[in-house]
């Protein structure tokens, strides 16, 4: 039997780069930090490491929106720094991801001011240039299409000095690229791909792996929210016709950069994609992905027209939603990816568990923890989810910075003015969903007034004030009761039982009506592993199978006693039978 990829049974952990740890007391994380807590993490169980970008960047999208891949923004550190952190982590025995971010570029990328500069530049091609549909009674340019940017507002920015406009699925300071452009690709390769890997990294984060091919003639969108001017293009801009061509054409750049030995990791942000199309991105001899993220358990709550539109969901959408991204698997050689937080959302505690009380708090991240640990797919936890962190309390609207949620304020607040139900119902969305939950320096101690993250400067953004109540490395690590600890236990029992976890097959859910209890069973070999969780803050009777006889394996309260079948509120347990 061949030696299974390493990253099948690796432990990811992601990193924002920015509010990790700061070494050098300027108020931003940055990559000598990350060094700093290597040991941290190596101890957490953690296998891999993926950094957000850290590249030469104007900020517009915290470093999304790049203008050097080649170069690390001042900020974060030098070159020297990231090849230093590259060789200390593979010396310490863990790999290291880096964000491929190959969708769009910063408007100061080089490539895009020569290609603004006139309209038969040689590398206009390399943008998605238009002419304008036609003008207004005023003699206003008409964008070409009614799409709109996921930050809001048109998908379109008019050039005057060209008269064209460009398209940008994001900020207007992030011009989509033409993949359609063969030299543009190639320079793309060469610059993101090539160099990165020519400096050690074992793979990629690759953003946006589904939007690089658009439908053909970018018709308009139909109309899914008729509140607004413009609308969404979901699939239009989503999986389209070339996607799965362009990612053979970037699969085989790589492996024309490395030796067969090194066994890359490449895992796409696809958002959503159905059953077909996660095994086209990922299946083993397509020569396209490793895995995939299928974020449609990442949307349950949020309205399909507009995401801070919050829609009460059920136990139940969890349960499906987050199956939509392994039960394809069973009998494929595709693979997936198992999480539940990333820089991109709310934490899961607060979106999925319940964080009114310390207890509930703790419990809650100790049973998605357990949930996570047994799924298939490869693992990822995001930076302070192996806290139990939740989310900001309390906070106002200009506490928040993150441009999604600062341009859909003022273009909500412009229009139905600041004190309109639509601005209330918005502040509600972004309590509960804001990626800045996610995005608040890191709570290393409870050592005010930083938290540990920064010994200096004032942060670059507010920290989550609920590290004082012991949501903090320092004090988790002395706590054997912590969400923490319970983190690297739960992670040594997936080692451990790696074979059922996460090579497991024939998912079946038990009692999928029940809306407080997440149970389920999956095989390997002679091995069944039944899973009972119970969602809600009230004790739960569950039943275990009577066609086996299966062990209490893993939980996260105390042994249960023979028979005993009531769950507390939070409790999480795993049962194995042979
Ligand atoms: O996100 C792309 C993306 O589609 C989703 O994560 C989500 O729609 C987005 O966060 C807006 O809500 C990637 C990065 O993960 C995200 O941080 C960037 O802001 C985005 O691309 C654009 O650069």
């Amino acid at each position: 039997e061949t030696k299974p990829e390493w990253w099948k049974e690796a432990t990811v952990y992601q990193i924002y780069p920015a509010s990790f740890k700061d070494s050098n007391n300027d108020g931003w994380g940055d990559l000598n930090g990350i060094k700093s807590k290597l040991g941290y993490l190596k101890d957490l169980g953690v296998d891999c490491i993926w950094i957000c970008p850290f590249y030469e960047s104007p900020q517009k999208d915290m470093g999304y929106d790049i203008a050097d891949y080649e170069k690390v923004w001042s900020t974060y550190g030098t070159n020297k720094d990231i090849f230093d952190l590259i060789s200390e982590v593979h010396s310490m025995g863990m790999k290291i991801l880096v964000d491929l971010v190959l969708c769009y570029t910063s408007d100061q990328n080089k490539w895009f001011k020569e290609s603004r500069s006139s309209t038969d530049n040689p590398k206009r091609d390399w943008f998605m240039w238009k002419k304008p549909k036609g003008y207004d009674k005023s003699g206003k340019p008409i964008p070409p299409n009614n799409w709109r940017s996921f930050f809001g507002g048109s998908s379109w920015e008019y050039d005057k000095k060209t008269k064209e406009f460009y398209f940008h699925t994001f900020t207007v300071e992030q011009p989509d690229y033409n993949w359609e452009n063969a030299e543009c690709r190639a320079a793309m390769f060469e610059n993101a791909v090539g160099y990165w890997l020519r400096h050690g990294v074992d793979g990629f984060r690759i953003d946006v792996g589904g939007m690089y091919s658009k439908v053909a003639g970018l018709p308009d969108a139909p109309i899914t929210n008729p509140k607004d001017e413009y609308q969404m293009a979901g699939e239009l801009s989503q999986n389209g016709p070339r996607i799965h061509e362009y990612h053979k054409l970037m699969h085989h750049y790589m492996m024309s950069q490395i030796d067969d030995k090194r066994d890359l990791l490449t895992v796409g942000e696809i958002g959503t994609a159905d059953d077909k199309n996660q095994f086209l991105y990922t299946g083993a001899d397509r020569g396209e992905l490793s895995e995939m993220f299928n974020c449609k358990h990442m949307g349950i709550g949020k309205s399909p027209a507009f995401k801070y539109d919050m829609v009460p969901f059920t136990l139940k959408d969890f349960k499906l939603t987050l199956a939509d991204s392994f039960l394809w698997v069973n009998g494929t050689n595709g693979w997936s990816t198992a999480f539940l937080e990333n820089h991109d959302q709310g934490r899961s505690v607060s979106r999925f568990g319940n964080d009114s009380t310390p207890e509930s708090r703790a419990a809650s991240g100790k049973l998605l923890a357990t949930l996570l640990i047994a799924l298939t797919g490869t693992l990822y936890v995001y930076q302070g989810q192996e806290l139990g962190c939740v989310n900001c309390k309390g906070w106002k609207i200009s506490d928040f910075e993150d441009i999604e949620c600062r341009n859909n304020y003022r273009i909500i607040s412009e229009k139905y003015g600041k004190d309109s139900q639509e601005v209330v119902d918005f502040k509600k969305g972004v309590d509960i969903i804001s990626r800045d939950h996610s995005r608040t320096p890191f709570p290393w101690s409870s050592e005010k007034p930083y938290a540990g993250f920064t010994d200096g400067a004032k942060p670059w953004f507010k920290i989550n004030e609920l590290f004082k109540t012991g949501i903090n490395a320092a004090d988790e690590i002395k706590d054997p009761n912590s969400v923490l600890n319970f983190w690297k236990r739960a992670l040594k029992f997936r080692k451990a039982n790696k074979d059922i976890l996460i090579y497991g097959y024939d998912f079946e859910f038990i009692d999928l009506e029940n809306l407080k209890l997440f149970s389920f069973t999956k095989k390997y070999g002679f091995k069944t592993l039944f899973a009972a969780l119970n969602f809600s803050d009230d004790d739960l009777k569950f039943t275990l199978p009577e066609d086996k006889s299966f062990n209490f394996a893993f939980g996260t309260h105390s042994l249960p006693k023979q028979f005993d079948t009531v769950l507390r509120p939070w409790e999480a347990r795993l049962y194995l039978a042979e």
